[in-house]
């Protein structure tokens, strides 16, 4: 079997779909995205036969073997296809990569979401205060660089920028700007989204927003 038989499932507001479909531009690999249609009401067989513990996107079917998981399935990218490699050679770069990945993994997302998802005013105080925290560490671990690696964007800004066309969402509802607080930061996603490989992967800023002021009504949040 050849290496080239790659397919992705996928959801269109997923930013876990979208840090993959970043790994696999920036690797220059030609795949098939398979759209699922609505999670919330009716999954595909494919995606449940190919992910029966968490049913969830993505996943990456190669040469059908399924590999789930967006951090697990950017490692396997990386080590199947090691021509542009997304991490340092150095192993002490590579153990701090994989530690601020995880620290992504852990916090950022569940963060956002306790942003747009509260009702009470000082519940989104507290979501927006530990969003905050967590950008403060970003940031910190950032510097002055122009990625998290040095001068070559790699696997921490992957993971990281996959989750940012959420963050204008979490602006929105949380009442504040990134830039006034992290403009380093902010910077950074700009350089990012400036990279082809980002800016065709993410789904647009306004119509995550738009389906985020549609799962609040949803929910009754507003
Ligand atoms: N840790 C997983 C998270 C994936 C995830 O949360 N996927 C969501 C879409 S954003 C999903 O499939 N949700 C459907 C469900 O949980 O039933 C990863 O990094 O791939």
């Amino acid at each position: 079997m050849g290496k080239d038989n790659v397919k992705l499932l996928s959801m269109w507001a997923s930013p876990f779909c979208m840090r993959v479909k970043i790994a696999l531009a920036e690797k220059d690999i030609v795949y098939e995205e398979i759209l699922e249609e609505d999670l919330m009401n009716g999954k595909s067989e494919l995606l449940l036969k190919s992910n029966p513990v968490h049913k969830q996107v993505p996943v990456l079917l190669h040469d059908d073997k399924p590999i789930v998981d967006s951090t697990n399935i950017i490692t396997y990218i990386d080590e199947v296809w090691p021509e542009k490699p997304l991490f340092s050679a150095c192993e002490y770069e590579k153990s701090r990569a994989r530690f601020w990945a995880d620290y992504i993994d852990r916090k950022v997302y569940p963060a956002g979401r306790a942003i747009w998802s509260s009702k009470e005013t000082a519940e989104v105080e507290a979501a927006k205060k530990e969003f905050l925290d967590i950008m403060f560490y970003l940031d910190g671990t950032l510097g002055d660089k122009d990625f998290f690696n040095g001068d070559t964007f790699g696997f921490v800004d992957i993971l990281l920028i996959g989750l940012t066309s959420w963050f204008p969402a979490y602006e929105k509802f949380g009442g504040f700007k990134l830039e006034d607080h992290y403009p380093k930061l902010a910077a950074w996603i700009t350089r990012s989204w400036a990279r082809e490989s980002v800016s065709e992967s993410l789904t647009s800023p306004e119509k995550i927003t738009n389906f985020v002021a549609m799962m609040r009504k949803m929910y009754g949040i507003e």
